[in-house]
Parts: C-alpha cells; structure tokens; sequence
C-alpha cells in the first residue's frame, strides 16, 4: 500500500521533535499577537511565548475547550482578518451555540494534503473512484474527503448523504471503489442492499472505505468488512482541530496515525488535567501547529483514547491512536457504574443473536437508574416463538451484565423499529435530566 508524503510521515522522530517545536513556537507567537483571548488567557496563566521553547514546554499553556470557542463566538478565537477566511463549516452539537471554524486557503491546502495522506492509507489512488456519503454543508466530512480525493488525482462521487437507493444505483453504475460514510451509515447502507437484491461482492466494485465521525468498535468493523466485502478503515477528526483527517488507520488496521507534523496530541488525566504517560488511557487534546485561521492550542477533545509508539510495519513512524473508545461527557454513570455505550455494542455484535441496531433508554425509576437495552431482531427471528425469543434477550442481558457489572433490562424490537442514522448514530435516550 503506497504512502502519499513518506517525508513527513516516515519522518524521524527527532526531526519531528524538532519540527514541532519550530511550529509550536511560530504558532504561540502568531495566536498571542493576534488573539486577544488567548493573550488573555496566557497572561492569566503568567506565561509569555518567550517561554515556550519545545515540545515539552506545552504543559504551560492553557487548555482551549468548547466554552472558549462559545465564549467567543462565531470568529472571537480566529487569529486572520476576516478576508483571508476562505470557508467557514460548523459542528451542530447538541446543546447551545455552533462551534465555528474558519479556514484560510493555505489551511485548505493542508487539510486537503492530510486528506490525500488518509486516503492513500486506506488504498486509494488515482484509478480510484471515491464515492462520499458524508453530509456536505456545514459539516465537515463531505468536503474534507471531496478534497483529499481531488488531490491524489481520484475521481469523486460527491453524493452527499442520505437517499440510500440512490446511493447504492450509483455506486452499482459510477463503480465506486472507495466508500466514506459514517460507519452506522455503512450498515444501512449494506442492509438496503441485500433489500434491493445487490451482493455488493458481486454487483459492485468497492474494495475499502474509511469510516468516522462516530465511535465504533471492532466487532462492528468486522460486521462492516463481512456484510460488504471490504476492507473498513477508521479515520478521526475534528471541526475544531481541522475536520476528518486528523488521524487515519493504515493497512495494519491497527490504531488511527495522527498527523503529528500538523498537530501535537497529549492524553490527559480529564479530572486533573495532568498529562499521562504514553499508553494509558485519558482525553485526547490537540495542538494545531500549521493552521492559520484557527489555531487552537491544547483543545480538549472530550475524546478518550490511548496511544501508542511502537513501530508500525507499515513504516509510518507517527504515533498510533487507539479507536475512540468513549467521551468524557457521554460516558454514562449508571448506579454508579461507568457505561460507555461501546462496551454494550461489542458485546452485542460478538454475540451476533440480533441486528446489529440498538438502542440504550436510560431512566430513573424512584431512586434507582434503569438502563433498558432496544435490540433490534433479525427479521428470520420475528417468525420465532415468544420462548425463543426471550431466551435470546436473556442471553443477551447475561453477557452485558457480566461484562459490565451491572443489572439492565434487553428487549428486543421488530426489525426496522430503531431509527436508522444516515449521519452519526444516536445511541442513546437518556431521560433523567440530570443535566
Ligand atoms: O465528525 C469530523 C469527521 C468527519 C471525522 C468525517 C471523521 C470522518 P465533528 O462533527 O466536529 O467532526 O465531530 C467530532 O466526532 O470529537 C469524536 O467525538 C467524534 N469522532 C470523529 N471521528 C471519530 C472516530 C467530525 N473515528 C467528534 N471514532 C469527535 C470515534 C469519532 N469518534
């Protein structure tokens, strides 16, 4: 499988430790001159740039978080002038304000390289047709690929999302050979097929496709993989950081590359705010040290993972993220038990007695949290007599409580009664209000 810049993703690690530390120095300079929030915040926290000198003297600088971005909304945290914002794109997210984010045209031009370096991860090349499924607009996924896709000289199927019949006719005849969805989407997408009488290893041409914006776990790889006959790549991104691109699994298809020319990532203990050692498993926080418009220092991501530096033998020396393997803010605590909604997929996936649809109803009976299970049943099973089905339900309840310590209740729903996500999944109704 090729490489699409070895000079940087192959780079020595001392040269990228001091690759780094140029950009680290240029950015903190550039954000404290332009920005007045982040002068603010710097001043606050007594640090100059003066003071930043390497990779290590990051620990001295505030963390940026959503608040800062709401704070200062739409264009507070943009350290150009206005005219030399080429694209504006927004995440929805679920509460309040918009988080905005702008980008210049050389901030286009990296985002479209790393895309480009994404894509050829995941196989891609010029003969290739990349048909893209993520939404267009304000959301960042469509137009992040479309312009990785242009950039190795593939040809791009810029569908955008939703429509699933149409999608699958024009894979069928445009012979998409790449899809990029989200990964809820890809299954959706592999269900409607089997409804229209497509074997995708047989009527269609895809042979990868590179699948994020939401979690996912291996098991759900491997039902991706099987269902469509392909290979399913992870890839991870954020508005805020630059869009899809920020990481990207290879051929090994172990743990997600992070672009480190381009971001410095930290984990960090999210309650102490103590950066962990490599390895251990804490919130992802980014440094961008090329982007021009926004360039966030130590943003929060919310998103917990672990890395990883060993030696990849794709020979990429870029440190590995693992998958995303929960938020701070959607982990659930239910009875006091930490639930995050990925450990109940990858057991209900493993076991394989249902759909792969589900959904998790959290609730508050009296004093006592409920979590209530929605699985969705195959639809050979719905002709299964009432005992059969809840021996399966019972199965199922067994595995999620011995895996994570704690009671609930499974359920399992007629086929096609839990709502299909053309975009990211939701997972979960939680109706405590604790918030
Ligand atoms: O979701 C960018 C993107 C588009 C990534 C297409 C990959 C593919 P936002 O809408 O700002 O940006 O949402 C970012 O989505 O903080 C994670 O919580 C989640 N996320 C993104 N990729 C993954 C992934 C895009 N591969 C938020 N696995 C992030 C798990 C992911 N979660």
């Amino acid at each position: 499988m090729g490489i699409w810049n070895a000079e940087y993703e192959c780079m020595d690690r001392e040269r990228l430790y001091e690759l780094q530390g140029e950009r680290l120095r240029s950015t903190v300079k550039r954000v404290y001159e332009n920005v007045p929030y982040y002068r603010q915040k710097m001043k606050e926290k007594g640090v100059e740039p003066g003071d930043i000198k390497n990779v290590d003297d990051l620990k001295k600088l505030p963390f940026t978080c959503k608040q800062d971005l709401r704070n200062t909304y739409p264009y507070g945290l943009f350290a150009v002038p206005m005219e030399e914002v080429v694209r504006i794109h927004a995440s929805s997210g679920t509460t309040g304000k918009r988080t905005v984010v702008g980008y210049t045209a050389k901030d286009i031009e990296t985002w479209a390289e790393i895309m480009a370096r994404c894509l050829t991860a995941a196989g891609a090349d010029r003969t290739s047709f990349v048909h893209v499924a993520y939404g267009y607009g304000l959301f960042t996924g469509g137009l992040g690929v479309h312009y990785g896709a242009e950039k190795i000289g593939a040809t791009v199927i810029p569908v955008s999302g939703g429509n699933t019949k149409l999608q699958i006719q024009i894979m069928k005849d445009f012979g998409s050979t790449i899809l990029t969805c989200t990964p809820s989407y890809a299954l959706y997408i592999a269900e409607t097929m089997r409804e229209m009488g497509i074997d995708p290893k047989k009527d269609l041409k895809l042979k990868a496709g590179i699948f994020g914006a939401e979690p996912w776990t291996e098991a759900m790889r491997r039902e991706i993989e099987s269902q469509l006959g392909i290979k399913a790549h992870d890839i991870y991104g954020l508005s805020e950081v630059i869009g899809p691109g920020v990481a990207v699994e290879c051929e090994c298809q172990s743990g997600m590359h992070i672009q480190e020319d381009h971001f410095i990532v930290e984990v960090i203990d999210p309650e102490t705010e103590e950066p962990l050692p490599i390895g251990s498993e804490g919130e992802l926080v980014f440094t961008c040290i090329t982007k021009e418009a926004l360039p966030l220092i130590r943003y929060r991501t919310r998103d917990v993972a672990r890395l990883t530096d060993e030696k990849c033998p794709c020979g990429r020396t870029q440190v590995r993220m693992s998958k995303v393997l929960g938020r701070t803010d959607d982990m659930l605590i239910i009875r006091g038990v930490n639930v995050y909604p990925s450990q109940i997929e990858s057991v209900l996936l493993e076991l394989g007695l249902s759909a792969p649809y589900y959904q998790l109803i959290v609730d508050r009976v009296g004093p006592l949290d409920s979590l209530e299970v929605q699985v969705e049943m195959t639809p050979e099973m719905f002709s299964d007599q009432v005992k059969q089905i809840e021996a399966v339900e019972n199965k199922i309840r067994h595995n999620i409580e011995s895996t994570l310590g704690l009671s609930c209740k499974v359920r399992l729903v007629e086929p096609k009664t839990i709502q299909r996500s053309e975009g990211k999944a939701k997972r979960v109704i939680d109706k405590r209000n604790l918030k």
